[in-house]
């Protein structure tokens, strides 16, 4: 419907950051994604409806404009490539650090490191720059598992406090990039429903450029 505006999001750390901002913007759900079991939720603005979706999804449904726009992690959409998106906001929110992490001590026998990861993409990037051979290990989470139980020499995770990584015996090692949530838009979109989005990517840059 080319009346709507719609949304991605995803629950947890980008939902509960996102919040704020949308209400600056007048946009506030009528539901509580943590509570409800919907997927798409209303607003207090007819015309605005939220999608809830997994992190990695964002990009994928903003691609195909199953949603206008939607908040990414700046990790998620070097994994995407961004493709068919425009990213206009930098949100400066869900903020963390993209980090190679290992053991204190790691072997050092000269053989091509393993590293285990999510991050396949930024990952072959980085060690390609570097002209580093390493074999990587694509895995889908507890990242920090790996080196403890001798699946990887290292891995490539976000981090933020450090805790994670502390509790279970490894130390961030080289930093690979700054992370934080962008907005991203629909290209179509942005054409086709030009004045409601580009009301909104305003409403949202003084929204974050005011917290
Ligand atoms: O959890 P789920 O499998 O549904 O998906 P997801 O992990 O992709 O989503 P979510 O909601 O956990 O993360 C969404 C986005 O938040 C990510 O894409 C990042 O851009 C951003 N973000 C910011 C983080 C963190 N900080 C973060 N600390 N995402 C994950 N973490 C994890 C990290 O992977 C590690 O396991 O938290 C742990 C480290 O935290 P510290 O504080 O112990 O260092
Ligand atoms: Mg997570």
């Amino acid at each position: 419907m080319n009346n709507l505006l719609t949304i991605a999001l995803s629950k947890g750390r980008i939902f509960k950051e996102t919040l704020p901002l949308l209400a600056q913007a007048g946009i506030e759900p009528v539901d509580d994604p943590e509570t409800s079991r919907k997927l798409i939720l209303d607003t207090s603005q007819a015309g605005i409806k939220l999608v809830i979706i997994r992190a990695a999804d964002v990009p994928t449904y903003v691609e195909y404009g199953a949603a206008d726009m939607g908040v990414a992690g700046k990790d998620v959409l070097m994994e995407h490539g961004g493709n068919g998106l425009y990213e206009p906001v930098d949100l400066g929110i869900a903020k963390c650090r993209l980090m190679v992490a290992g053991p204190e001590n790691p072997r050092s026998d000269g053989r091509r490191l393993r590293i285990a990861t999510k991050f396949v993409r930024s990952t072959r990037r980085y060690y390609a720059n570097r002209r580093e051979q390493v074999e990587i290990i694509k895995l889908y989470g507890s990242m920090e598992l790996a080196p403890l139980v001798g699946l990887s020499d290292r891995i490539v995770d976000l981090v933020d406090t450090g805790n994670t990584l502390k509790a279970n015996g490894l130390v961030p090692l080289e930093h690979i990039a700054d992370i934080s949530s962008r907005l991203v838009v629909n290209k179509a979109a942005m054409k086709m429903k030009h004045d409601r989005v580009t009301q909104l990517i305003t409403q949202l840059r003084d929204a974050c450029g005011s917290q």
